[in-house]
């Protein structure tokens, strides 16, 4: 029989609200704190996103894991929260609607702090076959809104050590490891021996992570970004991340689509900007 679709909210680790969804190809959890995705999994497959086990689930904290939305700066800001304050704040969930199974729920961030340009923000996460997110930002300022914009998404992968990500050939990257001194990629494939912190530039095309564990390639579509962030913290950042296992770093990789650094997007008074990324997983 199929099984309907169900979309329900409740309370989440920490008391934080939480959506359930279930659909017939997949199941998701949606926090309303940063609209933050921590689950998606199809039955019979391993999670496709990494949740730390020691993440904090508390406000003012960013989830560990998942998608954060990492908005309206990418890193550090003088004074203020690393990544922007997308992800610690709680969204609105203003509407679910379904289109042949596949269930899309709708977010807008609550509202600009009063120090910030007036900016509008919208959230849409589609569960289906596969797993799609869309992160809209007007400009309701009457100049020019410069933003920074990611979503900086931790995948599952069985060891660290049997990942490669392909996709970048090609393209320019800060290396974030080496003083973010500029790198060109002349690798068909990146592969994980270290510490890994790589900004990729002026580059919209898809990626792939090939897991040669757990047998599977995930594959990253993406519109309406020029960045690719890749991460992995490796053993000593690893030690000392609070919300993260000392060993967590073996079981994830962050393939992260946004806008960023000299990427960074201008939004004239009234102008929006969108955001897309299509995650799905194949047997390798
Ligand atoms: O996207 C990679 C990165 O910028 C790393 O430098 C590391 O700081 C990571 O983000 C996680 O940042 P967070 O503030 O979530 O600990």
């Amino acid at each position: 029989m199929e099984k309907s679709n169900r979309v329900s909210l409740g309370q989440g680790k920490g008391g934080l609200p939480k959506i359930d969804l279930h659909t017939e190809w997949s199941d998701a959890e949606i926090y309303l704190h940063g609209a933050h995705v921590t689950k998606f999994q199809r039955p019979g497959e391993p999670p496709l996103l990494f949740l730390s086990d020691e993440s904090l689930f508390e406000s003012g904290k960013p989830i560990r894991g998942g998608i954060p939305i990492i908005f309206p700066w990418f890193g550090p800001r003088e004074g203020k929260a690393m990544h922007g304050f997308a992800r610690t704040r709680e969204w609105k969930f203003l509407s679910h609607e379904e289109d042949n199974g596949a269930v899309t729920l709708r977010f807008a961030f609550p509202e600009a702090p009063d120090d910030f340009p007036k900016f509008t923000a919208e959230y849409f996460v589609t569960v289906g076959q596969t797993l799609a997110l869309e992160l809209k930002i007007t400009n309701q300022a009457n100049e020019n809104f410069v933003l920074e914009n990611c979503l900086h998404t931790y995948f599952t992968v069985g060891d660290i050590s049997a990942v490669s990500v392909a996709g970048l050939k090609g393209a320019e990257y800060l290396d974030k490891v080496d003083n973010f001194a500029r790198q060109k990629e002349t690798n068909d494939v990146i592969k994980f021996s270290g510490e890994t912190d790589r900004v990729y530039l002026a580059t919209e095309s898809a990626t792939e992570i090939r897991d040669e564990q757990l047998r599977r390639v995930i594959s990253i579509a993406k519109e309406g970004s020029r960045s690719t962030v890749v991460w992995n913290p490796w053993i000593a950042k690893a030690k000392t991340m609070a919300d993260f296992g000392d060993d967590e770093y073996r079981r994830m990789v962050c393939v992260e689509s946004g806008n960023v650094a000299e990427n960074k997007l201008t939004l004239a008074p009234g102008e929006t900007s969108s955001l897309k990324v299509r995650l799905r997983a194949r047997p390798l």
